[in-house]
Formats: C-alpha cells, structure tokens, sequence
C-alpha cells in the first residue's frame, strides 16, 4: 500500500521537529522544503540515518524545489519567521505575509488535493490568506493554535492538582493572541469541574499564564519561539486527518455564521477527519466567555484589515 505523503513547509524548528514526529508515529512519507538550500536536505538525512536505530522506513526527502510536494495528502506549513523578545505575533504580519503568498500559490499549484495545516503566525491572519491564495473548500485550510494553547491550559492545570496531564480537558478557544480564550466551563479533571478543585482567583492565574505561555517561552529562548509543542499539536491534527480518526480538537476553522461570527477563521472546536475539518461543534459558553470570544474576534478582524491594507499597498 502506497505510504500517505506529507509536505512540510518550512524546515526550521517547527518544521524539523513536524518531520520526526511523522516518521516516530509512522504517518507516512516526508518532503521537507526551505528556501535555504541544504538545509531540508541536512535534516531529511540526518533523519533517515536515524530509521534504523528507531525502526521507521519512511522515506524522507529535502528540497528547495516545489515540485518534489507533488501529490501531497497533507501540507504543514511553517514558513516564515518566528518573534524574538519583545515582539507580539502580530509583529510578523508584514514579512509572513509576502512568504505565505508564495507558499500558498505553489501549495495551489503541486498538492492541489492536500489538507492544509498553517501554522505561521500571525497564525489567524495567515490561514485566511491560504484560504484565499490557495481557494481550496474550508474544510481543507485549518490553523493550528487551539490544540497548542489547550495543551498548556492542561499541563498547568495537572501541575497544580499533581496529576496525570491525561486526566485534564481543557479548550482554548478564540484567536492565537493574548486574548485566546480559556474556556473555564469546560475544563475538568477526570470528570470533576475544574472549579470545584482550584480557587478561582488561582485559576486566573493559570489562565493568565496559559495567554502568555507563548512569551514565556519566547523571552527564555531569546532567538526564537516554541516548536516541540507546535509540532506536537499540528501531528495531532494531521493524524487525524490521515486516519479518519473525527477527533475533537480546538483549531481555527473558518465560521459561516457558527458561534455568531461569519466570514473570519478562529478557534473552536471542530471535528478532523477524511474529510478535513468535518464539522464545528458548537458547545455554549458562558456570558464572561461569550464577551471574551467578541473582545478576540474582534482582534482577528482588526488583524485581517491590516493585512489586507499590506496587500492592497503590494508590502
Ligand atoms: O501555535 C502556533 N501556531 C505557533 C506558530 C507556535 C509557535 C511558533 N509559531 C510560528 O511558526 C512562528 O511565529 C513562525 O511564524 C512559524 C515557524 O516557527 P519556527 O520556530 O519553525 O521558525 P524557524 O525555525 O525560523 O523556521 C522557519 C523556516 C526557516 O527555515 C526559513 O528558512 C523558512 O521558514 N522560510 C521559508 N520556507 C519556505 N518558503 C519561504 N518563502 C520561506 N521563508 C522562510
């Protein structure tokens, strides 16, 4: 049986770290692209060389040419630049902007049928323009930030009750800025309302820190930002997909009217499986969560007028 086929966008951290976790789990057959020449090709090897010991026989190619994504099932895509200290997402907008029109034309071009899984930040804006340059259905563009920033949620939570991460559900929903939505309703611990076991002035602030987990990492790093989570959450997502597993998860879907909002992509709930994004699930929120859920669209669309007056100057 012919291996499934997934082209990841972008070898750099994120990119790199895409690629070995699709291999450990058995996925399917890897394509890195960069545009720095040897740099895919330096990874695609080095992670080859690493099949025997592991026990995976996937093959992994570099490339820096788009051809070599031909026929893809799935596109990652991580191209572009990552913040530094003292810089918001938002801060990318200008640079990721022209590298995501470009990445997206050629997605068009090579792996016209794939599943399209954006990643680059600022990651609300990004995957409305791969919709848009791409004009795949809605059901083949999704953003990952949903299942990245619910897994911080979680881990803070399980570190605080000292128990297994795998007893906690979490959601965080809304856009991947500081103004994402932790949504407090849906959140326990095997089975028990998170309220009932933290004080709610602790779960502010574990709320707080789960906004800003991000940042967090971006001011240790200091020349770049998170990718073992990332890449952790995009597998997830493509997983899904690759196995038809209709798997729950927060992602950026584009609404048509779902949760009230029509016409911008954000996060919520959705169900992956061959089909792409499925479904939208709609679960009811609170009124402090319904508000906080206005207050970050409201962003998302602030963020998607910036980019369209980039565009319309050609920046
Ligand atoms: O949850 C999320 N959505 C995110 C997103 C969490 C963390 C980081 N997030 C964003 O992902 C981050 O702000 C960046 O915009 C992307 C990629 O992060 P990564 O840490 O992987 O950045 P790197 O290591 O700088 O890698 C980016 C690679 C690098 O090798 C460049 O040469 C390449 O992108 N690049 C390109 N590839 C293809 N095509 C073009 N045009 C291109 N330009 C740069």
């Amino acid at each position: 049986m012919a291996q499934k086929k997934i082209a990841l966008i972008g070898a750099g951290n994120i990119g790199g770290t895409l690629a070995h976790l699709c291999v450990l789990k058995g996925l399917g057959d890897v394509v890195l692209f960069d545009v720095i020449d040897g740099l895919p090709q330096g990874k695609a090897l080095d992670m080859l060389e690493a099949g025997p010991i592991e026990g995976y026989d996937a093959n992994i190619t570099g490339t820096t040419s788009y051809a070599d994504i031909a026929g893809a099932d799935v596109c990652i895509v991580t191209a572009g630049v990552a913040r530094k200290p003292g810089m918001s997402r938002d801060d990318l907008l200008g640079i990721n902007c022209k590298i995501m029109s470009d990445v997206s034309s050629n997605i068009k071009q090579y792996a016209p049928d794939s599943l399209v899984i954006v990643i680059t930040n600022p990651l609300d804006a990004m995957v409305t323009l791969t919709k848009r340059v791409t004009g795949f259905p809605k059901n083949r563009v999704v953003g990952q930030a949903g299942v990245l920033d619910s897994a911080r949620y979680r881990t803070f939570i399980a570190q605080e009750l000292c128990v297994s991460v795998q007893n906690v559900t979490a959601m965080v929903l809304g856009g991947h800025g500081d103004d994402m939505v932790p949504v407090r309703s849906y959140c326990q611990v095997g089975g028990v309302p998170i309220e009932k076991l933290i004080s709610t002035a602790r779960l502010e602030e574990i709320e707080q820190r789960t906004r800003q987990a991000g940042g967090e990492i971006v001011a240790l790093l200091k020349t770049g930002s998170a990718f073992y989570s990332p890449a952790s959450a995009a597998v997830q997502m493509a997983a899904a997909y690759l196995q038809d597993k209709k798997h729950i998860l927060p992602c950026a879907a584009y609404l048509e009217g779902e949760y009230g909002i029509d016409g911008v992509y954000f996060g919520v709930p959705v169900s992956i499986g061959a089909g792409g994004v499925e479904r939208v699930i709609e679960v009811d929120l609170s009124d402090k969560e319904k508000q906080e859920m206005e207050v970050s669209v409201g962003h998302v669309r602030e963020l998607v007028t910036a980019m369209d007056a980039l565009l319309e100057k050609g920046e």
